[in-house]
């Protein structure tokens, strides 16, 4: 039943108490069904042959990818393969993409994305690019916005779950990393065999910013070593604050086990105040020090169309004790989640999980601070800035369980508050709530198109439900996530529509449309293909052998393969089968599939290359086919391959179009 359920989430998430105060003080979320009046409708209408307004790029969460759904219309039009193995278009199984997903704990083709963030230039949105965090082996990519496709990403060393990530700085200097979970961290891997009670001694936290070059690459610039706090969540400053970045952590009890109460203790936990700035300055003066950190970088080589991995031995690390004023600690109630700067840059507002407040720190007064040495006390050589000097405000009313900001660029920010169950809109004038609107269930993050940016776009409000229940027709025990676009243009929100997203969506981007339409590549040049096994015309198509090795290098067009007929390869061969999309036009794919393939397929973009493996195991004649409906004769693009017994004497022979 569903009560049920609502339960068991209130107590995952582990406050009774605070859950009897807010069911008292706010019952239960509405269970009727708020159904959006026509003139909703209207306003999520987009006509058939009409495009949406923004993009919207939502992570995948525990799929590892980054479904794309249109705004206001909630259409789902693409996912695009990021961490994870994609069955829809063969990105970590064929040869040529396998390479993005090697880490250091070998081959990884699945994981946990959380954050996806635009790159910007001057604070603002651009639509070059969208970094996303892998949570579980810690790693950052950066999808390429012209063609979706993921281009780089890059494994965070001396980090366990990389969940304060990827956050952006205003001209995309630095995407941001931090360890959620501190780990034992020595330059001697012997030392790292610790007992789990030693955490207070020997656990540590790093706090990582990944340099992006002008063309994307990036690379693991320097790491900030800190107490064994978890960090949680991150975004950096803009306008004022541009020179800083600011990092959310709970457990500064330090606790190992049964976290729900032993990290529930301290009345107040800390942002991490970062000058990120100073910091690269010093490292790029040779301050710091170089230490093991074996990590990957992979990324795809454009020329050759195929990824490749490189593995980076060390890494260069700042202690805060020897480099005054690159941190300082921001004390703040209680186990703070989120983290959201205004587009002003002044106020950094704080999601206090399990705090009755909001609270609002001020940047001017935590300069101030800085300035006078105002500190209440100091952990591993970083002053704690005195709360009451950086606090502007504490919003109260602001729901229960409030965990993320936006905001709409008129002087208003909203926030999600899991608990209650509802989004709260409050003034960041005077800091009071101005209005609030129920969400169905219970909302993690919520996304405004450019929202945590200098300009928002405050025309909507995507509320990231993490219960769904009875809002859709049931589907088992697993339901998809149910977002919600709520209208934010007028005084009052306005809930326009639900639509179910694909895995669960912690944060999400909304990109204006424009910002990335124009730059589509429309036509996929054969000429620009310098892989090693394509061939660009069907005269170049041919079979080779050495030794075991069959190399098949074949090509598709509507509505044929060349070669289409092919014979020789016996039992116990290696058949590669090299397949160039000879077509060149955008939206015209041909896909492979041969039978008893380890793998269904592949599928292959224009003007591309791929290649699949085959060991045939049994004597025979196998049939291929194109997996892509190209054209009216589809059914027609077919072709056969003769498997002989591994002592036979049929020589390699290919053809095409020739009968008998
Ligand atoms: Cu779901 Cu940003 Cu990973 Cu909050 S996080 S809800
Ligand atoms: Cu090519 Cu179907």
């Amino acid at each position: 039943m569903e009560p049920k359920k609502k339960k068991s989430k209130l107590m995952w998430w582990s406050v009774p108490l605070i859950a009897v105060l807010a069911l008292t003080f706010y019952g239960c979320p509405s269970q009727q069904n708020l159904s959006g009046s026509s003139d909703a409708a209207q306003k999520v209408y987009v006509a058939p042959g009409e495009h949406d307004e923004y993009y919207g790029m939502f992570s995948g969460g525990y799929s590892g990818q980054l479904p794309v759904y249109g705004l206001p219309s909630g259409r789902h039009l693409y996912t695009v393969p990021v961490f994870t193995q994609s069955a829809t278009n063969g990105y970590g199984y064929n040869e040529e993409t396998r390479p993005m997903l090697m880490t250091t704990h070998g081959y990884v083709p699945w994981d946990d994305a959380h954050h996806p963030e635009g790159s910007q230039t001057d604070g603002e949105l651009d639509g070059r690019w969208v970094f996303m965090n892998a949570n579980n082996t810690p790693r950052i990519a950066r999808i390429d916005l012209t063609n979706f496709q993921t281009a780089e990403i890059i494994e965070i060393p001396n980090s366990a779950g990389n969940h304060a990530s990827s956050f952006v700085t205003v001209n995309t200097e630095y995407v941001s990393a931090a360890t959620r979970f501190s780990i034992p961290m020595d330059e001697d891997l012997e030392n790292m065999d610790v007992p789990i009670s030693s955490y207070a001694e020997n656990f540590k936290g790093t706090i990582s910013f990944i340099k992006v070059g002008d063309e994307g690459e990036m690379s693991v610039d320097f790491q900030i070593l800190v107490p064994g706090f978890n960090y949680d969540l991150s975004h950096a400053g803009k306008g004022p604050s541009e020179d800083w970045a600011f990092f959310t952590s709970y457990n500064s009890e330090e606790a190992h086990t049964l976290l729900e109460r032993n990290a529930s203790r301290n009345d107040k936990d800390f942002i991490a105040a970062i000058n990120w700035r100073k910091a690269a300055d010093l490292v790029a003066d040779g301050a710091g020090e170089d230490i093991p950190g074996e990590h990957y970088r992979n990324y795809m080589d454009h020329d050759q169309q195929l990824a490749k991995s490189e593995l980076i031995e060390t890494v260069r690390v700042l202690d805060p004790a020897e480099h005054p004023g690159i941190i300082y600690y921001l004390p703040t109630p209680k186990s703070p989640h989120g983290v959201d700067v205004d587009p002003t840059g002044q106020y950094i507002v704080a999601g206090g999980k399990l705090s009755s407040v909001l609270p609002v720190h001020s940047f001017e007064k935590i300069q101030q601070a800085i300035e006078n040495e105002d500190y209440e006390g100091e952990i591993d050589g970083i002053p704690v800035l005195n709360y009451n000097s950086i606090v502007q405000a504490e919003v109260e009313n602001a729901g229960i369980g409030t965990l993320h900001t936006e905001f709409d660029g008129n002087g208003y920010a909203y926030t999600t508050a899991f608990i209650s169950s509802e989004i709260v809109k409050w003034s960041l004038e005077t800091f009071e709530v101005v209005d609030r609107i129920d969400t169905y269930y219970s909302p993690g993050h919520l996304m405004i198109p450019g929202g945590d940016t200098r300009n928002p776009d405050g025309k909507y409000l995507v509320a990231l439900n993490k219960i769904t229940k009875d809002r859709y027709l049931p589907t088992g025990p697993e339901l998809f996530h149910s977002a919600q676009l709520i209208d934010i243009s007028g005084d009052k929100m306005e809930l326009l529509l639900d639509f179910p997203t694909d895995g669960e969506p912690h944060y999400a981007q909304g990109i204006r449309a424009d910002l990335i339409v124009d730059n589509q590549i429309r036509f996929y040049e054969l000429e620009g293909n310098n892989h090693p096994d394509a061939v660009k015309t069907e005269s170049e198509a041919r079979v080779e052998r050495d030794g075991n090795d069959v190399h098949v290098y074949m090509t598709s067009i509507r509505s044929h393969f060349t070669p289409d007929n092919i014979e020789g390869v016996k039992v116990g061969d290696n058949v590669y089968f090299h397949l160039t999309n000879i077509e060149q036009d955008w939206d015209v794919p041909h896909g492979f599939a041969v039978m008893g393939a380890q793998t269904s397929e592949l599928l292959v973009m224009p003007g591309e290359t791929r290649t699949l493996v085959w060991k045939p195991k049994k004597v025979g004649v196998y049939p291929f086919y194109c997996t892509d409906f190209c054209s009216a004769l589809h059914q027609e693009m077919q072709g056969y391959v003769r498997v002989s017994p591994e002592d036979s004497d049929v020589e390699i022979s290919y053809r095409t179009g020739t009968e008998g």
